[in-house]
């Protein structure tokens, strides 16, 4: 290792001359001043503080010096780098100021704007609907009543006069849950299997059952045929049922207590007409349809004014109705000597895709909240 050059002149060392420390120094608090924002400054501070920097580099060099000189230039370089570091301190929390204020003004949250400005949901249109439909029964002193989906096959069709071979019955229409065979007959030991109800016709039986007549009740709900899913046709769907027994009902009743629902549900100069069919419940049975809403029949036969809602028909179908079989009413210990009855039930989805010429069933299941919203709520 070599001795320290007695001889070294520390002012031959260009870094360490007094007039180029200042420049550095200079420099460094120029940069400073300089830089614009806290990103800036963080560039200016590895320039002119940071291990490769021009005040770096000469302190490097005072380790070679003799040791006068070494305590020279270490104090000149000292002060510089003093200098530097606390110029850089002072722009470093003028900076930070300056960002605070600025943050305080553009992320500033007005309290007093409206806070409630998250959409509102909207309730499903199959439930407002539904609860439309009961109200105007509620409104005449029906009392809404329930029953389960996963039903006994006794009341899902037995009570209800169906009889075993009815093709209702059948593994293709029905979905059977327990005490069943793959054929759809009851399995050893079971008076009775359990299926999804087909429809909300059971709630009849249960509620001739649980109440003494006369009876008079609306029953909305969810059931379950085994269809495909299409644009007409889903296995889970809605109907709404109604169910009235007391003493002298006839089908005149019947038919004024249609004519009144569509009339609170579509307008005053709404009416039905019913066509026959055939329930194992109801004798005699009647296929139930509405004046089209939207044309009034005013579009059958004229080509002029086609009307898309009911295909230029005149009527739209609604479901199925008719005076309670008097079978039913045994079966359920009501006297059909004493009493009888009417019912109806309609499918809910089809009556809203009319309603509000929705085209495709599905929209309806898909939770999309751009379908429902356009209902808003209804009260
Ligand atoms: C019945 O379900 C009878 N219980 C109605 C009834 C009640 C008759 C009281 C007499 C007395 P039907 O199988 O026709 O009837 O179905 C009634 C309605 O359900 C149909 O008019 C239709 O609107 C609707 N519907 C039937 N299948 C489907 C399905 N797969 N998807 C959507 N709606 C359906």
């Amino acid at each position: 290792m070599s001795a320290p050059n007695k001889s070294y002149d520390p002012v031959e060392v260009e870094a360490l001359k007094p007039e180029q420390i200042e420049r550095m120094r200079d420099e460094a608090l120029a940069a400073f001043e300089a830089a614009g924002d806290l990103e800036a400054l963080q560039e200016a501070k590895v320039a002119h503080t940071g291990g490769g920097s021009p005040l770096a580099l000469a302190n490097r060099e005072i380790g070679a010096l003799p040791p006068q000189a070494k305590a020279e230039a270490g104090k000149r370089v000292g002060q510089a780098r003093g200098a530097v570091n606390k110029a850089l301190a002072a722009r470093q929390s003028a900076l930070e100021e300056e960002r605070d204020a600025r943050v305080l003004v553009e992320e500033a949250v007005d309290v007093t704007l409206p806070y409630d400005r998250e959409p509102a949901g909207a309730r499903h249109p199959l439930t407002t609907f539904m609860e439309r439909v009961a109200d105007v029964f509620v409104a005449m002193g029906y009392e809404v009543a329930e029953g389960p989906e996963a039903e006994a096959e006794w009341f899902n069709f037995d009570a209800l006069n169906f009889l075993p071979d009815h093709p209702a019955r059948q593994m293709q229409d029905t979905f059977f849950v327990e005490g069943t065979t793959p054929e759809g007959k009851p399995t050893e030991g079971d008076e009775s299997g359990v299926v999804l109800r087909t429809h909300t016709s059971p709630v009849q039986a249960r509620a001739l059952l649980e109440r003494e007549a006369p009876v008079y009740i609306v029953c909305p709900g969810r059931v379950y045929r085994t269809d495909e899913l299409d644009a007409t046709h889903s296995p889970v769907f809605h109907q709404i049922e109604l169910l009235a027994v007391d003493e002298g009902l006839t089908m005149a009743d019947l038919k004024g207590t249609l004519d009144h629902m569509v009339q609170s549900l579509f307008g005053p100069d709404m009416k039905t007409r019913l066509r026959p069919n055939y329930f194992p419940f109801t004798e005699p049975s009647a296929e139930m349809d509405m004046l089209c809403y939207v044309c009034k029949g005013a579009s059958v036969g004229d080509p002029d004014r086609p009307c898309r809602t009911c295909s230029s028909e005149g009527w739209i179908e609604l479901g199925g109705c008719g005076m309670v079989n008097p079978r039913v009413l045994v079966a359920c210990g009501v006297d059909p000597e004493k009493y009888s009855g009417f019912a109806f039930g309609f499918g809910i989805e089809r009556m809203l895709m009319f309603r509000h010429n929705v085209e495709d069933m599905r929209d309806m299941f898909e939770g999309d909240v751009r379908f429902t919203r356009p209902f808003g709520m209804e009260i």
